[in-house]
């Protein structure tokens, strides 16, 4: 059996904030057209795909914040990019911010299949950034203001003639993230991101973004044996510069694809998903090699703690 599927990572330049959902969609729409021209099964498209950046603001306005998010999907503006993607046989995987029926703002992934059925849905585990405005930041980060947590944990799904996984941005600096997916055979990992060049905390990493973006992306590649593909919203969006450099990366850590402008723009890639067993069956066989007792604290401690003998 072929376990090949063509993967288009389809990067979105800037949404402004007064960009409506029908213009963004029609920017989906012309994505999915050229990733079908190019032979793509699978299209994947950023974070937040739907709207702008909108947790660079501060407000108290929870209406203004409603705005942002989507109350069903597909939603009136969005069954357009479901029934196109269907009659074109693309399934894809699309990133928005979802308000559910009980009032929980989530940061949400979708994964639905060439027939147009949702198969998975994500919500994102880590938000980072701040709660309360910092008035000494040049914009906001107030993704732990307006999400709640993702509840679900990381979850796999049979859908692409393989098992496919998914993270959300921040999600991907963390090797926890890779692990629990790959524990859970992840043969694709699909990850959007929104990231500032900017990292106020620490300006002196603002010149690293693009080497962390592939760093972390590439080790969780290699350390679980799985293909990562991910996907930017980038560039100047309201002032506030964007990391783009989308990739698809296979089981090796190499970049099979990557985006070269700051715009809307597609990368695809052939990705062989048997390759995923080279690295599976070998040199990362959890089965022989890993020793779980010896990693307790991953899961029993949250924060450093210096034992008394170090200190
Ligand atoms: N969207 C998102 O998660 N962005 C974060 C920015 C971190 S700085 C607050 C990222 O890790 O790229």
């Amino acid at each position: 059996m072929n376990r090949s599927v063509v993967v288009g990572a389809a990067q979105l330049g800037p949404i402004a904030r007064s960009e409506s959902r029908a213009d963004v969609v029609d920017r989906l729409i012309a994505l999915l057209s050229e990733a079908h021209r190019a032979g793509c099964e699978l299209v994947v498209y950023p974070e937040l795909a739907l709207t702008t950046f909108f947790p660079r603001w501060y407000t108290e306005d929870s209406d203004e914040i409603d705005g942002y998010f989507e109350r069903s999907m597909p939603g009136p503006e969005t069954s357009r990019l479901f029934d196109e993607a269907a009659r074109l046989g693309i399934g894809f995987c699309l990133g928005y911010g979802e308000l559910t029926p009980t009032g929980e703002h989530f940061n949400t992934q979708i994964l639905v299949e060439r027939d147009g059925s949702v198969v998975g849905r994500y919500r994102k585990v880590h938000l980072p950034g701040h709660e309360e405005h910092e008035p000494w930041r040049r914009f906001q980060h107030l993704e732990r203001r307006y999400f709640d947590p993702g509840p679900d944990g990381f979850g796999v799904w049979k859908a692409f003639g393989g098992v496919v996984g998914m993270a959300i941005c921040n999600d991907r600096r963390w090797p926890e993230t890779y692990r629990v997916l790959g524990l859970q055979g992840c043969e694709m990992a699909l990850i959007g991101y929104n990231t500032p060049i900017h990292y106020a905390p620490d300006p002196s990493q603002d010149s690293l973004a693009g080497f962390h973006n592939n760093l972390v992306m590439a080790a969780g590649a290699y350390q679980n044996g799985m293909f990562v593909v991910g996907v930017a919203k980038g560039g100047v969006e309201e002032g506030v510069d964007g990391l783009c450099q989308s990739q698809i990366i296979a089981p090796s850590g190499q970049v099979l694809a990557q985006c070269i402008t700051n715009g809307d723009e597609l990368a695809a890639a052939r990705c062989d998903l048997d390759w995923c067993a080279r690295y599976k069956k070998t040199l990362f066989d959890f089965d022989r090699y890993r020793r779980p007792e010896m990693y307790r604290l991953i899961v029993d401690q949250v924060g450093v703690v210096v034992p008394p003998h170090a200190r």
